[in-house]
């Protein structure tokens, strides 16, 4: 299902295709595999066609709702972790729920249904790459349903599972030479093909309201806490590829391939995982954190898979606060340096405010908040933390004194006439070891 208007294009395309479409999987070495997936058999497009959706979530055969609606999809308040009660689309559905516009709201009115019907729930399984996925999407749609039934609220509580997970596989967007190489290699007229990297994880802790699929057979690994495992993706992972994303932008770079060939940026990013990060990270039975950063390197360098630094800081105000302003808190309140991430945020603040790169290029920026990251961004110059009073994002960074030391010399630095992101990059290293 897709409910976003958003989402339009891509169902034109999967229906004229019979829900088919390709998959190439480019490993580093150059090797290529192909497969066509047949997986999907239909696409209800809610804006068309609310109903349906509704139908299809209280269909005694739908025991699994899963989610990919993105960090920003959780309606959270980054800074207190509560349900973002102010947003529109979240008034409307609670007032209205028959006309449902968000996930929430068709959880709930599908939810509703099937407690009236007496029916089993669905299991409500997150696919997002947010820590506690499945916690925090019981948290989120239980502060949205004790607003409008509270009976309902402790129905869900009492039996639908939210199971925690965390999957991992980098997927760069698709483009149009992905089109032409399919057509051309496969003789496969393919309008939305998906082409991916080899590595493939998704690690799940097996709470289901009415039972599951057996993913494992398929290289899902099931745990009883997922909880190390999520930390150690989204602060590391995802955490470097904003690293790369934003430092990499100004710099000029336009791939995750590209930024994490250059050596500084490889160091730097090496250096950021193991100092201010993976002292966070508790030990993981079977898991080399030293191996499994090379591998994360290894898969950044894949030079077949040109993920664009675009792509990266697509929604960066949804993703930083979990992947790195989390681990600078963490840092913070155990006394720890964090210089290195705390280049990042104040770059975030010259790539909001300035809106180019360090060669004059426009930057191709998407974010919900992009005109008030502008807006903090671009009083920088009366006030160097400006931007860090954004607390909604932020929450109480602009007082932590250290932190805030560190933010001012980098944003002189970053702001400096004919500054160079490699000659700071570089300094701040030099100041680390
Ligand atoms: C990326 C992810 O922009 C992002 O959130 O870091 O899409 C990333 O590619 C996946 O999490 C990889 O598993």
């Amino acid at each position: 299902m897709g409910l976003l208007e958003a989402n339009r294009g891509l169902r034109d395309v999967l229906v004229k295709q019979d829900y088919l479409y390709s998959l190439t999987v480019r490993h580093p070495n150059g090797q290529i595999d192909h497969q066509v997936i047949g997986a999907m058999i239909d696409f209800l497009f809610a804006p068309e066609n609310k109903q349906q959706v509704i139908d299809k979530l209280i269909n005694p055969d739908t025991k699994i709702v899963s989610l990919t609606i993105t960090e920003g999809g959780y309606n959270f308040n980054p800074a207190t972790g509560e349900f973002d009660f102010t947003n529109p689309e979240i008034i409307h559905d609670m007032a209205n729920l028959h006309d449902p516009i968000t996930a929430f709201g068709y959880i709930t009115a599908a939810l509703m249904q099937r407690k009236a019907l007496g029916m089993k729930p669905f299991t409500v399984q997150s696919c997002d790459n947010v820590q506690h996925n499945g916690d925090m999407t019981r948290k989120m749609l239980l502060a949205f349903v004790s607003k409008i039934d509270a009976e309902l609220g402790q129905w869900i509580e009492a039996n639908v599972a939210f199971p925690n997970a965390m999957v991992d596989r980098i997927t760069p967007v698709t483009i149009k030479a992905d089109i032409d190489y399919v057509a051309n290699t496969l003789n496969i007229n393919d309008e939305w093909p998906i082409t991916c990297e080899a590595f493939t994880q998704w690690v799940i802790e097996d709470n289901f309201s009415d039972g599951r699929p057996a993913f494992d057979n398929v290289g899902a690994q099931f745990v009883s806490d997922v909880t190390p495992f999520e930390k150690m993706k989204i602060r590391l992972l995802n955490a470097g590829h904003s690293v790369l994303g934003l430092l990499g932008s100004i710099h000029g770079f336009a791939t995750i391939d590209e930024a994490v060939s250059d050596p500084l940026f490889a160091t730097y990013l090496r250096k950021f995982m193991d100092d201010e990060v993976t002292p966070l990270i508790e030990p993981l039975p079977g898991i080399d954190l030293n191996q499994y950063k090379d591998t994360l390197i290894e898969r950044f360098a894949n030079p077949n898979i040109k993920d664009s630094l675009a792509r990266i800081c697509l929604e960066s105000s949804a993703k930083l606060p979990k992947f790195i302003i989390a681990s600078i808190n963490e840092n913070i309140a155990l006394n720890r340096d964090t210089s290195l991430a705390c280049l990042v945020i104040a770059t975030w603040c010259l790539y909001s405010d300035k809106q180019v790169n360090q060669q004059g290029e426009v930057l191709d920026i998407n974010d919900q908040m992009a005109a008030q990251l502008h807006d903090y961004a671009s009083k920088t110059g009366q006030d160097p933390l400006a931007f860090l009073q954004l607390t909604d994002l932020f929450g109480d960074l602009n007082n932590q004194a250290t932190f805030c030391k560190e933010y001012r010399k980098a944003i002189a630095d970053l702001y400096a006439p004919n500054s160079d992101i490699k000659v700071i990059m570089q300094a701040r290293l030099q100041a680390k070891s």
